[in-house]
């Protein structure tokens, strides 16, 4: 893809974006629209699937020989050599449907299996995260960085992995863990969210032990190309075909992470 249509491209899609948060903003009667999905404590609003229909339907129309895998999608399939669009329609989706205005619309673009172009918007802070592979991250257009302080100057985020019961309790072992090494902890609900806070310098260190591709495959790009380093919890490079734990931080806080016995 030549480096004019890559422009235009992420640019298209951050507009098809803003057109999504309109929809999430403008949702009514929220409760009503609430559906189980299997797994525990995980749902699905109307709002989720109208977003993601309208994402499919404007993105379709940008690059019509992506692949894409929605998490409101019954099937998913592999990942091509070619274009995918992973997208998470509202990512804190538990957030969205308590009205707790901590969520977000979450569109990576992988090529190869790799994450190509990303974008993370949060409507509710009109605050639009985005990055090209080796070309820097961004929020409104203004450069971001990840933050240079070590952990004991910083703040770490976890998340508790609801949808999973085996991941019940040790999230907040770890959290304790990390509780006696730096400032404090924080928990929002949105995995893209806690990724662009550790791009933008507001945080230190993100864990969650289990997550789904399209809650991390944006949010991860932004976090490198921001300056910081995203791995799987085993210390291992993220692949983007399958669930998986995730950590970020600066060059200091990963390898606090490396240390921790799990
Ligand atoms: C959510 C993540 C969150 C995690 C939840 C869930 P969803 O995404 O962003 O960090 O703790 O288990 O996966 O399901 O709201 O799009």
């Amino acid at each position: 893809m030549e480096e004019i249509k890559q422009e235009h491209l992420l640019q298209d899609i951050m507009e098809a974006m803003r057109g999504a948060g309109e929809i999430m903003l403008s949702a009514s009667d929220i409760e009503r629209s609430v559906h189980a999905k299997e797994g525990k404590n995980n749902f699905v609003t109307d709002y989720d699937r109208q977003v993601q229909a309208f994402l499919f339907e404007k993105l379709a129309l940008l690059l019509p020989e992506a692949v894409f895998i929605g998490e409101e999608e019954d099937q998913h399939p592999p990942l091509p050599e070619g274009y995918a669009f992973v997208i998470d329609p509202i990512d804190g989706t538990t957030n969205f449907m308590k009205g707790y205005c901590a969520s977000c619309i979450s569109v990576g673009l992988l090529k190869s299996g790799q994450p190509f172009m990303a974008a993370v918007y949060n409507p509710y802070l009109n605050e639009m995260y985005y990055a090209q592979k080796g070309k820097g991250a961004f929020c409104n257009d203004r450069p971001i960085h990840v933050s240079e302080h070590e952990l004991k100057d910083g703040l770490v985020i976890f998340g508790t992995s609801p949808y999973y019961a085996e991941y019940l309790r040790q999230p907040f072992d770890l959290a304790y863990e990390f509780l006696q090494k730096c400032i404090d902890v924080r928990r929002s609900g949105s995995a893209a969210i806690d990724l662009c806070n550790i791009a933008c310098g507001r945080a230190e260190l993100y864990f969650e032990l289990m997550l789904s591709p399209w809650d991390f495959a944006a949010g991860a790009l932004i976090v490198e190309e921001a300056g910081g380093y995203v791995l799987g919890v085993d210390g291992k490079p993220l692949s983007f075909d399958k669930k998986s734990g995730v950590v970020a931080g600066n060059n200091k806080t990963i390898t606090c992470w490396k240390n921790i016995t799990l």
